[in-house]
This record gives structure tokens, sequence and C-alpha cells, in this order.
């Protein structure tokens, strides 16, 4: 790929957390650092053990190819490798490569300067799957907690944990989750609705300006949050929702093992109506 003419500008040194200049450098389009280093290392070694675990196992069907966490009777130890231990160390290796990246990129954000938002951000997903694989298994007690890699056995173990609390939907806090995904998309199609109907005027008219923006929703809804704000609130959105879902899943048997409709009983039993 051809070097853009301004990004010369935009490869500057320095802004590395861990190896000075040694890694200071670009691949193509690419920087690298030490962090896309460790990127490499880790995804590269972790798909080749996935490869490995599906090529040991009974099918190349890549909807069925799954690599399962160790039997519970493991408990917290390191399984064999064929028994569990692969799924610890893949899990190792995407832990490895996900928060090189998020680091790859706040070294990204010190060379140009900017906020440190998106590693921000990447790193909400990445505490989604920590919370998954590691912190709750750690509360319950075995790496058999954790989920399996596989496209439709990890469905299958999010269908399974549903049912053991025998309706998912009544979980306040994945409630909460819900609530807050679908308030995202639509903030987001207000927010991208809103931007292409300001930039795609009558033909031969001017683009419209953030002051149209704003008088849309101040006609529409009597407030508008601002073109700043609506990217705050988006944001804000997003990681909420995100830290909803891993507190739904982390209360689900560490803290909570009953059906969660149960849970409600303290609304049923509320003075007003029980008796
Ligand atoms: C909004 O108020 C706004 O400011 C002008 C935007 O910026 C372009 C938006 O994208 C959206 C969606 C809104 C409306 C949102 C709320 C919460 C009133």
């Amino acid at each position: 790929m051809a070097l853009l003419s301004f990004e010369k500008k935009y490869r500057v040194r320095g802004g590395t957390l861990l190896g000075g200049d040694l890694f200071d450098f670009w691949v193509g389009p690419f920087y690298v650092g030490f962090f896309g280093v460790t990127t490499a290392f880790f995804a590269l070694l972790g798909t080749a053990l996935i490869v490995y675990g599906a090529a040991i196992g009974p099918t190349w069907n890549i909807w069925q190819i799954s690599i399962a966490p160790p039997d519970l009777k493991y408990g917290l130890a390191l399984a064999p490798l064929r028994q569990g231990g692969l799924w610890q160390i893949i899990t190792i290796c995407a832990l490895g490569s996900f928060v090189s990246w998020a680091l790859r990129e706040v070294e990204i954000c010190r060379k140009l300067g900017m906020g440190y938002h998106v590693p921000f951000a990447f790193a909400f997903a990445i505490l989604a799957y920590f919370s998954l694989t590691i912190v709750r298994p750690l509360l319950m007690g075995a790496w058999g907690h954790g989920f399996p890699y596989g496209i439709f056995s990890h469905l299958d173990w999010v269908s399974n944990v549903g049912y053991q609390h025998l309706h998912f939907h009544y979980n306040p806090a994945h409630m909460l989750a819900v609530t807050g995904f679908f308030t995202t998309t639509l903030a987001l199609s207000l927010h991208g609705g809103l931007v292409l109907s300001a930039t795609n005027p009558k033909k031969g008219e001017a683009v419209k300006t953030a002051e149209d923006e704003n008088a849309f929703f101040r006609d529409t809804i009597g407030y508008s949050v601002g073109t700043l704000g609506i990217h705050r609130l988006g944001l804000f959105l997003a990681l909420s929702a995100v830290v909803w879902a891993a507190i739904c899943i982390i209360i689900s048997g560490p803290f909570w093992t009953r059906g969660w409709p149960e849970w409600w009983t303290w609304w049923l039993n509320m003075p007003i109506w029980a008796r």
C-alpha cells in the first residue's frame, strides 16, 4: 500500500510505553511497536492452537468445531492439553493479544497527542471477555465454567446457563444490559440519520450546519444534546451496556444460584399488596 502524502506528518517517533525506539516503526501502513509484536505473537500462537484443537477433534465442520474448557473435576488447576489445557492456553493467548492490541492503541494515541477514548472503550470489550473466562470461573471454583470456543457450542453454553436460571430475562442486570444495547442502536441510528440528512441537501444547496441539526431535535422533542454531546452519550450508552452485561453474568451463579424469576419475590412481598 502506498504511503499517503499526509501520513508522513503523523509518522512521528516516540510515545512508546515499552521498548523505546526498538520497535518504533511501521510495516506498510501498520504501526508495529512492542505491543504490535506481542499482539502478533499471541494471535498467531492462539490461532495455531485453535487449528491444532480442531485437527485432533472430531470434525472440520466450521459450525461444529469446538475447543472445550476442562471438566469441572479439574477445578482451578491446569488440565492436560487434550482435556481443556488447550482451552486454558488459548484463553491466555486471547487475553494477551487483546491487551497488547489495547496498549498498541495507547501508544498510537500518545504519538498523535489524542485522548485515550478508543483504547478505553476497547478495554470494556476485553473486560467482558475477562469476566466470562476468568472472573466468573474463579468465583465458581473451576475453569470448566468458562465457555467453549466454537460457533454453535458457545451459543449452546449461553442457552444452557440461561436455562439453569429458568428465565434469564428476569435477571435485573440483564434487563439493564439489553436496554443499554437497544438504546445504543437507537442513539446511533438517530445520529447516523441526522448527519446524513444534514449532509445531503437538495441539488445545488449548501450542506446544512450543526445549528440545523440542533433545530431539528429542538423542533421534534424540545431538546438537542449537541454534536459533541451525542458522541459522549453514545460512548456512555455503549460502555454501560457492556458493564451491565458483565455484571449480569458474574452475579448468575456466584451470587444468585436460583431461578431469576424467584429473585423478584421481594417485589411480590412488598407490604403494600402482600398480606
Ligand atoms: C442531537 O441532539 C444532536 O445534536 C445536534 C446530534 O448531533 C449531530 C445527534 O446526532 C442526535 C441524535 C441528537 C438527539 C439526541 C438526543 C438525546 C436529544
